[in-house]
């Protein structure tokens, strides 16, 4: 599992191709420039559309998953949605361990008990439309598995 981010709302097809670009090992050139001849892959405007000049809307929480070791997932967003590999940081069976990712590192899941877990926070509780996008390499999917939950439970818990 590598480069998770959640939006709230749902992007455009477009704005899915931007991001899946993005997640290649090679851009060639940029896909459009922007009014002010900044170009589009400029990490200025990351998060902005290609050649859209309105406001950027950036994920609620995005994990790149680039630590390679530890027990935290931090979350670039700003909003502080840092995940903890497995119940808590100490090392354990249920972490899941740092791996090769899609772009940098990454982490492997054993489909036993591994997880991150994220703390609640306000900047999580979507209640419309939502867009969680990343990279996954499934070796299974079984009954109860999944790739991210969120919990209602004594605390709304975000789980990967
Ligand atoms: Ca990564
Ligand atoms: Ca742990
Ligand atoms: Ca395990």
């Amino acid at each position: 599992m590598d480069e998770i981010k959640i939006y709230r709302g749902a992007l455009t097809a477009s704005e899915v191709l931007t991001e899946f670009n993005r997640g290649s090992a090679l851009v060639m050139g940029t896909l459009s420039t922007s009014t002010n001849s900044r170009t589009a892959e400029s990490a200025s405007s990351e998060y902005c559309i290609p050649g859209d000049t309105s406001t950027c809307d950036p994920p609620v929480a995005r994990w790149d998953f680039n630590e390679k070791s530890g027990q935290t997932a931090y979350d670039s967003s700003g909003n502080g949605n840092n995940g903890t590999l497995g119940a808590n940081s100490s090392a354990g069976s249920d972490d899941p361990s740092w791996t090769i990712g899609k772009k940098g590192a990454g982490l492997s899941f054993d489909g036993s008990n591994d997880y991150v877990i994220v703390s609640d926070s306000n900047s999580l509780d979507i209640t419309n439309s939502i867009t969680i996008m990343g990279w996954f390499k499934l070796n299974l999917l079984q009954n109860y598995q999944h790739i991210l939950a969120k919990r209602q439970g004594t605390n709304c818990q975000l789980r990967l």
